[in-house]
């Protein structure tokens, strides 16, 4: 895992867009934003345990496994929503970026590799691409049934209750 913030240059979302300025791990929990390295699925087993995710998929991102919807998906997932609940991922192979807001609404860039999981509080703006590898195999976990619905940024969105409840526990 490596985090820095987003450099906002033109060019394909799939690229580093490394700014230089680099983020720890610290600055993402300040953000609600847990990092972790399981390197045996076990420990992945047992952090789902704990924290209660009962249900689990997998899924993997490239041109080989999705043809021709590809490159609309990755577009789709790289445009910014929040989700209701909770957003968990655990890497298995391959890499990608997931882009957090950080306190002054600037992207934080979290590149992920294999082992690597991150889990998104709900209500946090986000977006995700993988990168010019174009591959990402990951387990999706979720708390109960899979809630996907991206909710797209909005003025109307700052009325949402968990966007409301996300902005009081980690921007205010
Ligand atoms: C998401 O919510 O953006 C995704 O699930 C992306 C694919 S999983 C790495
Ligand atoms: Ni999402």
């Amino acid at each position: 895992m490596k985090a820095y913030l987003y450099d906002n240059l033109p060019g394909d979302q799939r690229l580093a867009h490394d700014s230089g300025r680099s983020v720890d791990v610290e600055t993402l929990k300040k953000l609600g934003v847990l990092y972790f390295h399981l390197d045996t699925i076990e420990k992945v087993n047992d952090l789902a345990a704990e924290r209660g995710y009962k249900n689990r998929d997998e899924i993997k991102v490239s041109p080989e496994t999705m043809g021709e919807a590809y490159e609309t998906k990755v577009k789709s997932f790289f445009s910014e929503h929040l989700h209701e609940d909770e957003e968990i991922r655990y890497i298995r192979g391959g890499q990608g970026y997931f882009d957090v807001r950080s306190h002054d609404d600037e992207w934080v860039r979290v590149q992920l590799e294999k082992d690597d999981l991150l889990i998104l509080p709900a209500g946090i703006y986000h977006r995700f691409t993988t990168d010019e590898s174009n591959y990402v195999h990951a387990l999706r976990l979720f708390k109960d049934e899979p809630k996907w619905t991206p909710l797209n940024r909005s003025g109307e969105l700052d009325a949402n209750p968990h966007r409301k409840d996300y902005v009081n526990s980690y921007l205010s």
